[in-house]
C-alpha cells in the first residue's frame, strides 16, 4: 500500500489529487507542519529530513519526495488513465516543463512565501505584488487551452488546480483572469478533484 504524507490543503493535495484520479489507494498520514510531529506516528523528519509534504512511500518503501516527481509517478503507476505524456515522449518533457513552471515560478517564488509563516511582511508583499506574472502566462495558455497539456486534463492540472485556490486568495487581481476562474471552476467539478478538496478542507474546519 502506498502511503501519503501530506498537510490539509497543503501542495500535497495535488498528490492526494493525482492518487484520486489514477484510482490508485494510499494510506494518508496528517502532518503537523509546524511541529514536524505525524498524531501517534512520531516525528515526520524520521520519514523526510526535508520536513516538507508531500512525501510519498512506495510499496516498496522508497520514500518519494517534491511534488513533480511525486506526480510523474502516480501517472506511471496508472498509464491507462493517461495523467501523463508517457516517458520518452516529447510530450513527456512538455508535461515536466508544466510541472517545473508551477512549483518554481508559482508555488515557490509566490504562493510559499505568502502562506508560509516563516517569511516576514515585507517578502509576502513583495510575493503578493509580482504573484501577477505567472497567472498573466497561465492565463494566456488557458485562454487558448482547455487544460495544460492541451485537451486532456493531467496532473500538471492537479499541481495548477492547488496553486490557483492559493493564489484565488491572495491576489486580490485574480478576477482579471477570466480564463484561469472557468479553468478552476471547471476542473474543481471533476469528481477526484472535488472529493480530494472537499476532504481536507473538512479537516481544516475541525476543532
Ligand atoms: N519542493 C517541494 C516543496 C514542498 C513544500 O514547500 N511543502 C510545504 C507545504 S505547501 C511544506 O511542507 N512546508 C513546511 C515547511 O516549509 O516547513 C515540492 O515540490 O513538493
Amino acid at each position: 500500500m502506498l502511503t501519503l504524507y501530506f498537510s490539509p490543503m497543503a501542495c500535497s493535495l495535488a498528490s492526494r489529487i493525482g492518487l484520486a484520479e489514477a484510482g490508485v489507494g494510499a494510506e494518508y498520514v496528517n502532518v503537523d507542519l509546524a511541529s514536524k510531529e505525524m498524531s501517534s506516528r512520531g516525528s515526520f523528519l524520521d520519514v523526510s529530513a526535508k520536513g516538507k509534504v508531500p512525501v510519498l512511500r512506495l510499496e516498496d518503501a522508497t520514500i518519494l519526495t517534491e511534488t513533480p516527481a511525486i506526480l510523474s509517478c502516480i501517472a506511471d503507476l496508472a498509464p491507462g488513465k493517461k495523467l501523463a505524456p508517457p516517458p520518452g515522449t516529447g510530450e513527456r518533457y512538455a508535461f515536466q516543463e508544466w510541472l517545473s513552471f508551477l512549483g518554481t515560478e508559482l508555488h515557490k517564488q509566490h504562493l510559499y512565501p505568502i502562506y508560509s509563516p516563516k517569511t516576514d511582511a515585507r517578502v509576502k508583499e513583495f510575493a503578493r505584488s509580482h504573484i501577477d506574472e505567472p497567472l498573466r502566462f497561465l492565463e494566456d495558455r488557458l485562454e487558448a487551452s482547455r487544460y495544460l497539456m492541451g485537451d486532456a486534463f493531467s496532473l500538471a492540472d492537479a499541481y495548477l488546480v492547488w496553486g490557483l485556490i492559493l493564489a484565488k486568495r491572495a491576489s486580490p487581481a485574480f478576477d482579471q483572469y477570466p480564463s484561469l476562474a472557468s479553468y478552476l471552476a471547471r476542473v474543481c467539478m471533476r469528481p477526484a478533484v472535488a472529493e480530494s478538496i472537499a476532504v481536507e478542507r473538512t479537516m481544516l474546519k475541525r476543532p
